[in-house]
């Protein structure tokens, strides 16, 4: 598998020491140092990069300190499975997934836990960004809804959907990380909204993620959107981007 796409993006220099309004910490503000965040979701290819490296040396050097013992960072989507509980709901209406529809390269890689994205970071010499800052990179400095602006459009956001059930914007699960580029954030970040939920730094021993996914209504895309699971949940929505210290 091959990736070409550029991957980290310095944000400007205005936006050193920003103070804006986190929904992890209600309307506490908080004061950001400059950071880069990744312009795209870690994607299939590079994720198998890591899990390459993680054969050859094991994942001694980069596990977190409470990471399960004997721990597979294989993402469960990558092996071969059969999507049992589908038989009634509305996702099995709408298409049927196997062992490839979360495989292609240069889709988010997903089916990953917290300890796996943590793992990949520190890989990479890069970290999973804080609440804040993920924030701060999806909302903009004018703490937009959703990242483009204030007005929710299907054609800038890999969503859900109410209508047509999500093949409205072209995408029932996963797009490529460069796919809806009219839906980038004020620096210019794709897939903040929609595509694969972003896990971000763990808070209180939880893991948390970010922004909505593909299965996710307009409103639950928003730059707000949160969600809260034990450290080993795993979920064919939820991936991942990295940060880093300036
Ligand atoms: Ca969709
Ligand atoms: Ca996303």
């Amino acid at each position: 598998m091959k990736s070409k796409i550029f991957r980290t993006l310095a944000l400007p220099i205005s936006v050193l020491s920003l103070a804006i309004s986190s929904a992890a910490m209600a309307s506490e503000m908080v004061e950001i140092d400059g950071f880069k965040i990744d312009k795209y979701e870690v994607t299939n290819a590079e994720y198998q990069k890591f899990l390459d490296w993680v054969t050859d040396n094991g994942d001694a050097s980069v596990r977190h300190s409470s990471q399960p013992e004997n721990k597979d960072h294989t993402p469960r989507y990558w092996k071969s499975f059969v999507p049992k509980v589908l038989k009634n709901n509305g996702m099995a209406k709408l298409q049927h997934f196997d062992d490839e529809t979360f495989k292609q390269p240069n889709q988010p890689v997903v089916g990953v836990d917290w300890y796996s994205a943590y793992a990949y970071a520190k890989w990479a010499g890069k970290r999973l960004p804080t609440e804040a800052e993920w924030e701060l990179a999806a909302a903009g400095p004018d703490k937009n809804i959703w990242p483009w602006g204030n007005e929710f459009a299907f054609d800038k956001v890999n969503s859900g959907g109410y209508e047509h059930k999500g093949e409205r914007d072209g995408h029932i699960y996963l797009a490529d990380v460069n796919s809806y580029p009219e839906g980038v954030s004020h620096y210019g970040i794709f897939n903040m909204a929609g595509n694969a939920w972003e896990l971000v730094d763990m808070a209180d021993g939880n893991a948390v993620i970010r922004g909505g996914g593909s299965s996710s209504y307009p409103s639950g895309v928003s730059t707000q959107s949160r969600k809260v699971y034990e450290p080993t949940f795993k979920s064919f929505n939820i991936g991942f981007r990295c940060a880093k210290d300036l």
